[in-house]
Parts: C-alpha cells; sequence; structure tokens
C-alpha cells in the first residue's frame, strides 16, 4: 500500500494537499490570537474612590473622573516630600492584561514627574508602572500593567493606585485630572486556543484525500 500510494502521488499533489492542511491550521490559529471578530474586548471601569492623602484639592471628586467633560479633579502639591499622593482604587476587577488610563494636565516643571504606581499584594509594597511628565498640554496616557498577567496587583476584586511625587513638591504645581480608568481583557474570558483541534481536523482531512484520490486510482 506504502508503495502504490507513492506511486501514485505526484510532488504538485501532495504539496497541494499539505497547503490545504496548513491554511486551516493557521486560519484557527490567528482567531486563537484574537484577531478580527474573535479579539478579546476590553472592559473599561470607573475607579471605586479617590483620596487625596497628601496635597491640596482645589476641585473635583470621584465623579469628576468619570467622563471626559471638562469637569477636572485638581490637586495642588504640598512641600513635603512627598509632595503629592492621591490614591485612586478599583473594586470589583479580575485579573487581566490592561493598562491605568487617564487624560490629566501636569502644571509642574520639566525636571518634576509624578509616578504612577501600583499596590503590589505579593511584595506589599507600590510598583512603579511609568511617570507622568511636566505638560502645558492635557493628553491622554495609558500605563501598561504588565505583559504577562499582572496576578500580583489584583487581590478580592481589587487594584490600588495612586499618583505619587515622592520628593519635594512646590505648591503652585498641579495635577489636573478630567478622566481616569482601568482598562482590561479579562484573560478568563479569552477566546480558546483551538489550535490543536484545527490541527487535527486538518490532517484527518488530509488523510481523507490522499485515501480518496487512491481509491478512485
Ligand atoms: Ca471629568
Amino acid at each position: 500500500m506504502a508503495m502504490r500510494l507513492s506511486s501514485k502521488f505526484s510532488k504538485s499533489r501532495i504539496i497541494v494537499i499539505v497547503l490545504l492542511a496548513m491554511s486551516l491550521t493557521a486560519q484557527e490559529t490567528n482567531i486563537a490570537k484574537g484577531d478580527g471578530d474573535f479579539a478579546c474586548v476590553p472592559q473599561f471601569f470607573n475607579a471605586s474612590s479617590i483620596e487625596v492623602i497628601v496635597g491640596t484639592l482645589n476641585d473635583g471628586n470621584l465623579e469628576s473622573t468619570y467622563f471626559l467633560d471638562g469637569d477636572w479633579y485638581n490637586v495642588s502639591e504640598v512641600t513635603g516630600p512627598p509632595g503629592l499622593d492621591i490614591r485612586v482604587n478599583f473594586t470589583g476587577v479580575s485579573p487581566g492584561c490592561g493598562c491605568f488610563e487617564f487624560y490629566q494636565r501636569y502644571i509642574g516643571h520639566s525636571q518634576h514627574d509624578i509616578e504612577v504606581q501600583i499596590w503590589n499584594f505579593t511584595s506589599t509594597s507600590w510598583t512603579t508602572i511609568g511617570p507622568v511628565f511636566w505638560n502645558d498640554t492635557a493628553n491622554w496616557d495609558c500605563i501598561g500593567l504588565g505583559h504577562h498577567g499582572p496576578l500580583h496587583f489584583f487581590k478580592d476584586e481589587k487594584l490600588y493606585a495612586r499618583f505619587y511625587h515622592e520628593t519635594v513638591g512646590h505648591p503652585p504645581h498641579e495635577l489636573q485630572i478630567d478622566r481616569i480608568d482601568l482598562g482590561l481583557v479579562q484573560i478568563t474570558e479569552c477566546p480558546p486556543d483551538y489550535s490543536i483541534i484545527f490541527l487535527a481536523i486538518g490532517l484527518i482531512l488530509m488523510l481523507a484525500i490522499a485515501f480518496l484520490y487512491v481509491r478512485d486510482k
């Protein structure tokens, strides 16, 4: 039988069958990666609380951070150190990949910056994920939580963030924030990886085509 199979198949026919099987597996591999209509769609969470630990609250409240509407949460630095400490807590969030994003304007100084930090439940310490630089023009910042699912940032569906000016502050400096949210792709809701299943289907189809070809000859 093996001799008969090899004698009946030209190289070009074998290549066509193999390409067909590879095409099937490649299509599903793309789906598993999250392309197209099957992509993981991020969820956006508003903060559940915001509190000035260090600094002077000039204007705004929690609701000010819900919408991009010109209603700003506005805090001035103090001499410190630290010069500023604003806690932003999220509840009802499950571990996932994503970013902490906010629309802000930092009226400060080019040599000052504020760090965005997330509470690490594993090390029980703050982890710096990125800076907020001085800028006169409001802009979006989206600071990633990590590439592989930062599970240590989540506990009991909670995540704690803070804006922190570690060094001495300057009272005329202000951090103004119009919107804050946490954008997450929930790991458990991503499409399963069907690659292995479709690889098997592709191989079975290839063998079936080969069988029919030999039988009909
Ligand atoms: Ca607002």
